[in-house]
């Protein structure tokens, strides 16, 4: 047996099972639920106070769900999707974690689930084939299977500013919001960045803060959501082909998400035709606006027609010209970043009471305390919110310290980017699954479908070890090192490397900058999986290092 590190020395196992499940949010559940429909025991820990994942934490003002509500929710049963009615097109964040408790109880998940519960620390025992788990509180579990259900975006970020711990106000991260609800009314308020979730909650602060001041280092593209409420005869339309629409968002589509592929290309049409379409998508909404031409992403020319024609919506809706110009982003192609989807994002540069500061041009020199000062002007500032993002894909996965095989931690290994084969496994780590880790399609898809399809393909790989009697998988250094090329090679055929996003690792200093996700799409992707697995797991390395009743009967 290895030896264990200091820390860890004092304390005991209290607990053996067939798998630890690291996270409750939605790949946590569902992979709790195929584990015990193989008859294996399983232990979820999740650091939260409830289940629900990054809808747990993400509680900001105007947090919804860009894809649309029927379509960002399981499928693997089909009671629970028709059983639950969905109220509007972009589901609100209540509502999504209403969704998610209300999976647990119907599917009896709890039982299995620790809250309040950090993992702190997971070692690999080679001679014994086990991943011992340490939890933050110095509880251990001992597990053949080690599952990181981890997330995406669960590592919320604030940027080290000098002064911040000086600051006399009240200070908030769009990703760790209060439980109970941050009133802003009278204040005045100070948001930093111009993501996603900034740009959701921005209209919604602003209606409520005396002033609100947008602290913007870089402009974003964003489509309106046109959110509304679902109407039953939509509602009963989906139903009644359910199974049908959720085949084709898995098999067919690049993103998980029900659209029409486009067959041609932006320069395929004639300005008038191409501004048809474009307005299309921005009568319709959403971020199916990029469905609109199938060269977007990898064509640069066609990509500046889809930004004119946004850059133009931003100059007709926000009416000081100065303001507008400073909105309209430059600085990377159109959805080379995440695009944003909005209410009334843009009107709100229209409100009185609202100032849009550049610190692209006059970065934040300091926090004071009562307020910011930027490179020209010092801010007066009741509170801060910070949608400064996260470390995306790897964040949550570093701060457990995991050690592999002679002695490797996960974060030696990862050091210079992260490496896997197929998303799924990292060799020197057997037995250690990421459900939608670097590499596979996960952020750039919806996630429930890429989800949905790690849990059950890792399921299928368990189950196909046990009919042999294998209890360990790794994944092979040869498979693992092709499969990176690979996903190198497909992001730089894109438009993607081109924008410092956290696609990119940009957003943290230091981190390496490498094309995390998969981006040769979902069902591409998934034929890929599926055919690595009739090939009899080809790239992993299956092998026997016990009998193997020992597996399921500790
Ligand atoms: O984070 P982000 P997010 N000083 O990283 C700025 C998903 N999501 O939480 O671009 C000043 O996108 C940063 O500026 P820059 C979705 O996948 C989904 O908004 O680095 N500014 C940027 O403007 C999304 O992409 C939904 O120059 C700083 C912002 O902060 C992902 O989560 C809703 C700074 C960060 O934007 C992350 O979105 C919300 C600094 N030191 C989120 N550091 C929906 O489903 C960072 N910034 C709708």
């Amino acid at each position: 047996m290895s030896p264990m590190p200091p820390s860890e020395k004092t304390t005991t196992t209290i607990e053996t099972c067939d798998a630890v499940i690291v996270g409750a949010g939605f790949a946590g559940l569902y992979m709790l639920h195929r584990l015990r429909g193989l008859g294996l025991s399983a232990r979820v820990y999740e650091q939260g106070g409830d289940v629900g994942g990054t809808w747990y934490w993400n509680r900001y003002p105007g947090a919804r769900c860009d894809v649309e509500s029927m379509q960002y929710s399981y499928s693997f049963s089909e009671e629970l999707q028709q059983e639950w009615e969905w109220s509007e097109r972009y589901a609100p964040q209540p509502e999504i974690l209403k969704y998610a408790n209300h999976v647990a109880d119907r599917f009896d998940l709890r039982r299995d689930i620790q809250l309040n519960t950090r993992v702190a620390a997971a070692r690999f025992d080679d001679a014994e084939n086990r991943w011992s788990v340490t939890t933050a509180d110095g509880k251990q579990v001992s597990a053949t299977y080690f599952i990181l259900a981890t997330g995406c975006l669960s590592n919320a970020r604030i940027p080290d500013l000098p002064g911040l711990s000086d600051f006399k106000g009240k200070t908030y991260h769009t990703g760790h919001w209060p439980h109970k609800p941050v009133d802003f009314t009278g204040l005045r308020v100070g948001v930093i960045g111009t993501g996603s979730s900034a740009i959701q909650s921005i209209p919604v602060i602003a209606e409520q803060a005396k002033h609100l001041f947008v602290f913007q280092r870089t402009p974003n593209f964003s489509i309106p959501a046109r959110n509304a409420p679902l109407t039953p005869e939509l509602t009963r339309e989906w139903k009644s082909d359910y199974a049908a629409r959720r085949q084709y968002a898995r098999a067919e589509s690049r993103n998980g998400i029900l659209t029409v592929i486009p067959q041609k290309g932006a320069l395929e049409d004639n300005d008038i035709a191409r501004r048809q379409e474009y307005e299309a998508g921005w009568t319709r909404g959403g971020i199916s606006f990029m469905a609109a031409y199938n060269n977007l992403l990898v064509d640069k020319p066609a990509n500046d027609t889809a930004a004119d024609f946004v850059r133009t919506k931003i100059a007709e809706i926000v009416t000081d010209p100065e303001v507008a110009k400073l909105l309209q982003p430059h600085n990377h192609p159109i959805g080379s970043k995440r695009i944003c989807v909005d209410t009334n994002y843009y009107q709100t540069f229209n409100r009185p009471n609202v100032t849009l500061v550049d610190i692209r041009n006059a970065p934040i020199d300091t926090v004071l305390p009562n307020g910011l000062r930027t490179g020209s002007k010092d801010y007066e500032l009741d509170a801060i919110v910070f949608g400064t993002g996260f470390d995306a894909m790897t964040g949550s996965v570093a701060k457990i310290d995991i050690t592999g095989q002679n002695e490797i931690t996960l974060n030696e290994k990862w050091a210079e980017g992260p490496r896997t084969y197929l998303g799924l496994m990292s060799a020197g780590f057997p037995n250690m699954f990421v459900i939608t880790g670097p590499g596979s399609p996960s952020v750039l898809s919806n996630m429930i479908v890429s989800i949905e399809q790690h849990v059950d393909w890792i399921s299928d790989c368990l189950a196909h070890m046990r009919a042999r009697d294998a209890d360990r998988i790794e994944a092979t250094k040869d498979a693992e090192d092709k499969w990176v090329i690979h996903v190198n090679e497909v992001a730089h055929g894109t438009l993607y490397p081109q924008a410092n996003s956290w696609y990119m690792g940009a957003n943290i200093p230091g981190k390496p900058q490498i094309f995390m996700p998969y981006i040769g799409g979902v069902a591409v992707y998934r034929r890929i999986c599926d055919d690595v697995a009739a090939k009899g797991y080809e790239g992993f390395a299956l092998s026997a290092t016990r009998q193997a009743t020992s597996v399921a009967a500790e």
